[in-house]
């Protein structure tokens, strides 16, 4: 393998990287460093263990102690709930964070969705039509880039949806951080969970070999009062292995304030194995390698909208993978001058780009009361209440008292339309 590091172009980026400030997405980065695939594809890391989704959703009174049978303690369909949620979620890190750099391949420049660009598809679960789980994924926004997502499946019973935003910076020691806007929301049987978005950062820049570490908190607040407070850290931190983390679940937010004593604590690593203390013995929580991912289920390009991303970004895929700089420049310059000239028009004619499944919502200005039984933007605001996060538009999982929070006077979010969808006739999953 050649040692991009060396390379001229690597140096030069670097130099015009170690001089950024704010939007990424304007860099012209050496080709070896782009990926073929838009960000909008990322959404689908959230449904890729099948298995362990549909679970939370199967969990009932009569049934929930053969879920963990090696965790004694476990006396309640809630707290069973709590742990798949957490099982389930600690495996979509693994895909969202290291499925690109698994092996001797590393983080590439992931393409720059378009606005109203869409990706869809479908897990198939047991053949049969009704137990497809769908994903949507919808550009909501371009400035700034703002994704929003969908995942149901009505035979189950079970849906997510939620919305990220990006911010990122360099350090001096070229170290890329990033911050993320924005939530999931996961909805089953009566009950929800709010889940935040951990801060991440990028090492291995310097010698061209990027990969994700995550940092800091986030948390996963249940509409039964119980919340899962995650810590992570990386290499050298302070168990010296990466990807690690320990998650602690508490009755409620005033318990995990006042640091009592959890209910359970889990840890070990997020992409690998993970145990849970159950009293004073320690036992096997989680090995993330033993489950089976379900890969997504995607239209050929040749049956595509032109909309969706595959087909949109193809010819810009296929020059990367080609590596050839003139080229990817020349299919990039053709869709982005199309995009000027689509927001030009819009302007001109004053009809501005309309949102395609999604819909913005101001938790402020209409007054959103919080409401477990309420729709899912009644319950954002009851499960933020609960856990003492900010509603406003402010990094994911920052206290209501934080600065942020206080300098902040807006709280848009990204709410799925569920009967945009029913009436939609262009786009098929
Ligand atoms: C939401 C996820 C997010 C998106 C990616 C930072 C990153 C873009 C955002 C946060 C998903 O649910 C989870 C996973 C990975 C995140 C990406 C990793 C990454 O490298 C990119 C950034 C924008 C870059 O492409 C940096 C380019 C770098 C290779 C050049 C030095």
């Amino acid at each position: 393998m050649t040692d991009y590091s060396e390379t001229t172009s690597w140096t030069s980026f670097l130099k015009s990287v170690s001089s950024f400030s704010g939007d990424l997405s304007a860099f012209t980065a050496p080709p070896f460093i782009l990926s073929p695939v838009s960000l909008s594809e990322f959404s689908q890391y959230w449904g890729t263990y099948q298995d362990l989704f549909l679970a939370i959703a199967q969990i009932n009174k009569h049934n929930h102690e053969a879920f963990f049978p090696q965790i004694r303690s476990v006396k309640s369909p809630n707290v069973t709930r709590m742990l798949a949620v957490l099982q389930w979620y600690l495996a979509t890190l693994k895909c969202q964070y290291t499925s690109r750099t698994q092996g001797d391949r590393f983080e590439k420049k992931p393409l720059n969705p378009f606005l109203g660009e869409l990706f869809v598809g479908k897990w198939e679960n047991d053949g049969s039509k009704k137990d497809d789980t769908i994903l949507l994924t919808e550009q909501v926004s371009h400035h700034p880039p703002v994704n929003a997502f969908s995942i149901f499946n009505e035979d189950h019973n079970i849906r997510i949806q939620g919305y990220t935003q990006i911010k990122s910076s360099f350090s001096k020691t070229l170290k890329l951080n990033i911050r993320q806007n924005g939530h999931a929301i996961l909805e089953t049987n009566g009950h929800s969970f709010l889940i935040t978005l951990p801060a991440l950062h990028l090492e291995g820049i310097i010698v061209a070999r990027p990969y994700v570490e995550l940092e800091d908190s986030s948390y996963i607040q249940s509409s039964d009062g119980m919340i899962w407070k995650i810590d992570y850290s990386g290499k050298g931190y302070f168990s010296g292995q990466k990807n690690s983390f320990s998650a602690y679940l508490y009755k409620n937010t005033a318990a995990m304030e006042k640091r009592d004593k959890p209910l359970f604590t889990v840890s070990g690593q997020w992409s690998g194995v993970s145990t849970i203390t159950d009293g004073n013995k320690e036992v096997l929580f989680s090995d993330v390698s033993k489950y089976k991912p379900h890969s997504l289920r995607v239209k050929p390009i040749s049956e595509q909208h032109c909309l969706e991303s595959r087909k949109a970004w193809d010819d810009v895929a296929r020059a990367i993978e080609l590596g050839d700089m003139k080229l990817i420049s020349q299919t990039k310059s053709k869709l982005e001058n199309e995009q000027r000239q689509l927001r030009k028009k819009e302007e001109a004619g004053n009809t501005p780009w309309q949102n395609r499944w999604f819909e913005k919502i101001d938790i402020i200005e209409e007054q959103i009361q919080p409401d477990l039984n309420g729709n899912t933007y009644n319950k954002l605001v009851a499960l933020s209440k609960m856990a003492g996060l900010s509603t406003k538009n402010i990094q994911s999982g920052q206290k209501l008292g934080s600065r942020e929070h206080r300098k902040c006077n807006t709280a848009l979010h990204w709410a799925f339309i569920q009967d945009k969808w029913l009436q939609e006739e262009d786009i098929k999953v």
